[in-house]
């Protein structure tokens, strides 16, 4: 019992590589340490990994047999075949009344697991399912959409390796989204040859490891981003033979630029106009620049023009394709590809016609897709490993639309703030109890891939995520031992006879859906050390050799059929986590449709020629709230024990001395925190990292587990019962919680 295991932090997207010793009681993480045979964190983590026996064993509200929830609103435990067939009947009951695309998927997997996710195309196949979403429509989508028409083939930063880092509503230390940031970030700040500008409203870990803080007004990037671009045209700083060579359409926008009123932009952000030029000529000279932006300008105004104009700073300086830059990488699923169709001319959600960006509809548009009478409105949910009523906009009304669907599947490890609402709900092993992997895997020139083998056994009666859409899947009646039969003794001749007739199934429309399902009865049984679940990963392998077949050849897996069958092998027996693909920088440029960006996407351009002055009357709302801040101790809502904090157990709302001041309230007092959509009580900290005028409250908090006596206590403010579901993007419909008016009044105790 007593050896390291190898696994991975499930907090974040970075998934570091750790090593557990498992405790003589056999289930608890007596010790856990960073793993240096990871071949992307190399022995890494940060402080939250250290206590994920939380996520574990501590209080969490575990579930362990499937739940029903009866007339009075009580859970009851029932078995496995009962709870599949119910579900299986009311499914199909449902898709013969109003079609399977009235029956909407959620979810698919958190920040360290997205295995199971992978075989949920097979259940959607099954049930007619036409509609999907995920927590990544709800800050990614605007991302996803200008890249793919910019760029064809997502792409992202490599700060590692850059001269200048530029982060824009990111804050890496704590939230990282790159390998070992914090030591990357004080390798910059100590490197007198590197810099690093900081775009944030707040003083934050990284804007102090900063060379530059714009610290500038929230809600206003798009105007500092679009004054950044106008000054490289003015000062000359632009590269016009590399954007002749590699981009279409640089006129168009440098018109633009031309007209740019500079200094009244820098006003309107606040942010002092010689120190936003002296930014924009360290970013122009510098050999590289990797820039990042996240949620504080996603989840903002101008959220998907901002996206946009934060490219063109990057690409009007010449910065893809080379070290230190923007790189476009490989994996093995396509996560983040979107085909980039104009407004309007792409899939759209069935009631509210609200564009589907990377196969994903708008979070914020799924309550009005419920909430109505239209006759395509959706009447059941599928939600697999997310919790939305707590994660989307205004929880109040996505209870009420999950209160008025027919039908709520929720798959999870525990009760949460969904399942509650669910009519049944399926138990799943936690991570570390089975298998489990990410598609997170955007690293370069070596993209990584890590399969993660259990280290500790399942309690009885919960089931892993592919096995529960296999049984819904046969249960439907759309695949069964016919189906099955051909493959296994395609097996039995090897694997090249089943990669043959596996091909067959594919040219098959009515069974290609159902692969993942196909693949876990036949493959996964060949498995060894019971790795069934890594079934779907062999023909991920095959698709990555087929889709980037010279980086896997570098990578050391040869060519062809053989390359498929060696990558699938090292995925399964690299408990580490293993090198997939190598590339060179130079790659990215094949990898972009027509070798060129395209620079010109008139409809943004078309706002950033019209920016209207800020509207400077805040009437009620003197105030704006960031709902949803990245601290020490957060992490979404992966572990649900409030124990777990180290420090900041109560989830403070951070707000500026000079605020604090004027409200006559100093640390640990409470205040009316109010918005449009709500009020609550919060214990105040003020700091003088943030603006007048600004307010922040933690992310991941207001969760509600049972004390020892059963009773459910809440810890902290859940952010979303203060956000609207409408205040969104205008393009692809993501939220502004980093946007949110509000008003604050002192209560007597
Ligand atoms: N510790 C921790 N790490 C995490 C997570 C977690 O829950 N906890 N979650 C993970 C997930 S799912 C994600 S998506 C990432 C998100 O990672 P980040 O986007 O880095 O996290 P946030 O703290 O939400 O927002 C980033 C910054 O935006 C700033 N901001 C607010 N308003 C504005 C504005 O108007 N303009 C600008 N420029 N900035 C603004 C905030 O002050 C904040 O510092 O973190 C991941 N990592
Ligand atoms: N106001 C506001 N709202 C936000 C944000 C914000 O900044 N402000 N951030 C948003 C962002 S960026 C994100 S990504 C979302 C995240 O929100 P969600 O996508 O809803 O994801 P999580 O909070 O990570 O919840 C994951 C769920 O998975 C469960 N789980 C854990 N392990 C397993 C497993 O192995 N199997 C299964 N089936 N379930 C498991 C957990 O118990 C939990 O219920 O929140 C968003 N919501
Ligand atoms: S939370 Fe920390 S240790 Fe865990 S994956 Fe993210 S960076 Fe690594
Ligand atoms: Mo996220």
């Amino acid at each position: 019992m007593t050896e390291w295991k190898p696994t991975a932090c499930i907090l974040c997207e970075c998934n570091c590589g750790i090593q557990v010793l498992v405790g003589p009681d056999g289930r608890s993480f007596e010790k856990i340490r960073g793993d240096k045979l990871h071949p992307a964190s190399a022995g890494y983590t940060c402080n939250k990994a250290l206590r994920l026996d939380h996520y574990q064993n501590g209080r969490v509200g575990r579930l362990t047999a499937p739940l029903r929830r009866r007339a009075d609103g009580e859970f009851e435990e029932i078995d496995w075949d009962t709870a599949i067939s119910e579900i299986t009947a009311r499914l199909l009951e449902i898709k013969l009344r109003h079609g399977g695309e009235s029956i909407f998927y959620y979810g698919g997997g958190g920040q360290g697991n997205h295995l199971g996710g992978a075989y949920a195309p097979a259940t959607m196949a099954a049930f007619g399912m036409k509609y999907r979403s995920s927590a990544l429509a709800q800050e990614k989508t605007g991302d996803f959409w200008v890249g793919a028409r910019m760029f064809g083939h997502p792409v992202r930063a490599d700060v590692e390796h850059a001269e200048v880092a530029f982060f824009v509503g990111k804050n890496p230390y704590q939230s990282h989204g790159f390998p070992r940031a914090r030591t990357v970030l004080k390798e910059i700040h100590k490197d007198p040859a590197r810099s690093m500008i900081v775009l944030d409203p707040v003083r934050t870990e990284t804007a102090e490891l900063a060379d530059f803080h714009l610290q500038l007004r929230p809600g206003t990037d798009v105007y500092l981003l679009t004054a950044m671009a106008a000054i490289l045209l003015r000062d000359n700083l632009i590269d016009a033979e590399w954007l002749a060579e590699h981009t279409t359409g640089a006129d168009e926008v440098l018109q633009v630029l031309r007209a740019v009123p500079i200094e009244k932009y820098c006003a309107i952000a606040d942010v002092d106009l010689d120190l936003v030029t002296a930014a924009t000529h360290r970013l122009a000279r510098a050999e590289s620049v990797a820039a990042l932006e996240d949620l504080g300008v996603q989840m903002n105004r101008y959220s998907t023009v901002v996206s946009y104009i934060e490219k063109l700073v990057w690409m009007l300086t010449g910065n893809l394709g080379k070290p230190g830059a923007q790189y476009a990488f490989t994996g093995l699923a396509a996560l983040g590809h979107d085909r980039g169709h104009p407004m309007g001319e792409g899939p759209e959600s069935p009631v509210a016609g609200a564009p589907i960006i990377s196969g994903l509809v708008p979070c914020n548009v799924i309550t009005e897709e419920i909430l109505t009478d239209h006759p395509a409105r959706y009447r059941a949910m599928f939600i697999e490993s997310a919790n939305p009523v707590h994660s989307l906009a205004d929880s109040a009304r996505m209870r009420a639309a999950l209160e008025a669907l027919e039908l709520v599947v929720v798959v999870d490890v525990a009760m949460t703030e969904t399942g509650r609402l669910a009519d049944y709900i399926l138990p799943a092993p936690t991570q570390f109890e089975k298998y489990e992997a990410t598609f997170f895997n955007f690293d370069f020139p070596r993209n990584i891939f890590h399969l993660r083998h259990p280290v500790l056994p399942a309690p009885e009666g919960v089931l892993a995520e592919p096995e529960i859409h296999a049984r819904l899947v046969e249960a439907a009646g759309v695949l069964g031992e016919d189906d099955y039969a051909p493959l296994r003794v395609a097996l039995e001749q090897g694997r090249e006879a089943f990669a043959m007739a596996f091909l067959g199934i594919l040219a098959d429309p009515a069974k290609s859906k159902l692969v993942p399902v196909l693949l876990y009865r036949t493959l996964g049984q060949t498995l060894p050390d019971g790795a069934a679940a890594a079934a779907m990963l062999w023909a991920a392998a095959y698709n990555c050799v087929r889709k980037f077949p010279q980086s896997v050849e570098r990578a050391g897996y040869g060519t062809g059929l053989e390359a498929g069958e060696r990558l699938f092998e090292a995925i399964l027996t690299g408990a580490h986590g293993i090198v997939i693909t190598e590339d060179d920088y130079d790659v990215t440029w094949n990898r972009l449709r027509g070798n060129k960006v395209r620079l010109d996407l008139t409809d943004l351009l078309e706002v950033l020629a019209t920016l209207p002055d800020l509207d400077s009357d805040p009437g009620d709302w003197p105030f704006v709230l960031s709902a949803g801040e990245r601290r020490a101790f957060t992490a979404n809502t992966i572990v649900r024990d409030p124990d777990w904090r180290k420090r900041d157990g109560a989830g403070t709302l951070r707000m500026s001395e000079t605020d604090a001041e004027r409200l006559g309230v100093s640390a640990g007092d409470r205040v009316l925190l109010t918005t449009r959509r709500g009020s609550t009580e919060v214990p105040v900290e003020p700091t003088d990292r943030m603006r007048p005028g600004h307010l922040s409250l933690p992310n991941g908090f207001g969760l509600a587990v049972d004390d020892d006596n059963g009773k459910p206590v809440q810890t902290g403010v859940a952010p979303n019962e203060l956000t609207e579901f409408d205040s969104r993007d205008e393009w692809v419909g993501t939220p502004w919680h980093k946007y949110v008016p509000a008003r604050l009044d002192t209560v007597t105790a």
